[in-house]
């Protein structure tokens, strides 16, 4: 099928864009972003979507880039999953590499040629990989809209399936990871390799000079409506030795929280457990290592 007849516009600069948005909405036209198109365009083409305009967002270059610095990750909301993937930026590497290993994981590389960050979080799918990320290390997104801009917390962000924060005449602009969570690790299980998985767990630990875990975060994407951090399983973790007996205790309890139950449940508690020792596998590896050679502290 063919999409439905629409304007298009293709402004140059985010506030052309916030511009276009919020004069369509003011006219009581439903206005929508196009970024990379890779959930916008089947949509479109199968007629569940027919806006009367769309906001092409791709002559915009001030929306794509990694930027690392004292105030973290940022990302332009237009950088394509396939940019992030094949970063050679050293503080991209060094603080969080789980983003890359994470990009490489959305679809197959068309996909994550052409499919952007920022198009990612605003289409807010629960099993989605950045909208999993973006809850563990508590990413801030900063949206343009005709009243200026606001930085919201990807927890108050991320409202349920694909329901998110942005108001009428807002587009998203930049994410940025504020700490350095260097031993982070994502898990997930897919029906079909390259498709948006059906459970994801993500665990950030860091060991303490003892050797037992001293701070955790832990959260799972796919039963819930939105990616969800579990702060009662992670506290079952501070001061607890890393290793599969605690670990099945804190994923248990995750599981219970999230109301998993059956085979999902089966299938989430096991992914946490893999998340949680992957993460202790390379929290134990950077343990040895100075502190603030690999800036650990949140930065
Ligand atoms: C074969 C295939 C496999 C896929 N596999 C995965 C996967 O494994 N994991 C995964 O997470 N996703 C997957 N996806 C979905 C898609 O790739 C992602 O959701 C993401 O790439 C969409 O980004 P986009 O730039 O293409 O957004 P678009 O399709 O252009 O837009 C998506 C939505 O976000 C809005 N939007 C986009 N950018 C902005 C912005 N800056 N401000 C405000 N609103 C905005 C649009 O209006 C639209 O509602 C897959 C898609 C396909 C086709």
């Amino acid at each position: 099928m063919k999409p439905a007849p629409f304007d298009y516009v293709r402004p140059a600069s985010a506030a052309e864009a916030v511009w276009a948005l919020a004069a369509a909405h003011e006219a009581g036209r439903d206005a929508r972003v196009l970024a990379g198109g890779q959930s916008l365009v089947p949509l479109l083409n199968r007629r569940a979507l027919r806006p009367d305009l769309i906001v092409d967002l791709g002559k915009v270059p001030a929306l794509t880039g990694i930027q690392t610095g004292p105030r973290g990750v940022r990302i332009g909301a237009l950088t394509p999953h396939a940019t992030v993937e094949r970063s050679t930026d050293p503080g991209l590497n060094r603080r969080l590499p789980v983003l890359p290993e994470a990009a490489a994981l959305v679809g197959q590389l068309p996909v994550r040629v052409r499919g952007t960050v920022g198009g990612s979080l605003a289409h807010a799918d629960p099993g989605a990989e950045w909208c999993l990320l973006a809850v563990l290390l508590g990413a801030e997104l900063t949206l343009l809209g005709p009243g200026g801009t606001r930085v919201v917390g990807a927890d108050a962000f991320l409202r349920g399936r694909h329901r998110t924060a942005l108001r009428p005449g807002e587009i998203l602009v930049e994410v940025r990871f504020p700490r350095a969570e260097p031993a982070a690790a994502l898990v997930e299980y897919a029906v079909q390799p390259g498709r948006i998985p059906e459970v994801a767990a993500a665990a950030a630990l860091v060991l303490d000079a003892d050797g037992r875990i001293g701070s955790a975060r832990l959260a799972l994407a796919g039963p819930l409506e939105r990616p969800m951090r579990i702060p009662a399983a992670e506290a079952l973790l501070i001061g607890a030795r890393p290793g599969q007996e605690s670990f099945a205790v804190a994923a248990a309890k995750a599981v219970r929280i999230t109301g998993a139950t059956g085979d999902l449940g089966t299938l989430a508690a096991v992914l946490a457990r893999r998340a949680l020792a992957e993460s202790a596998a390379r929290a134990a590896v950077l343990a040895p290592l100075r502190r603030d050679r690999l800036e650990l502290v949140p930065v």
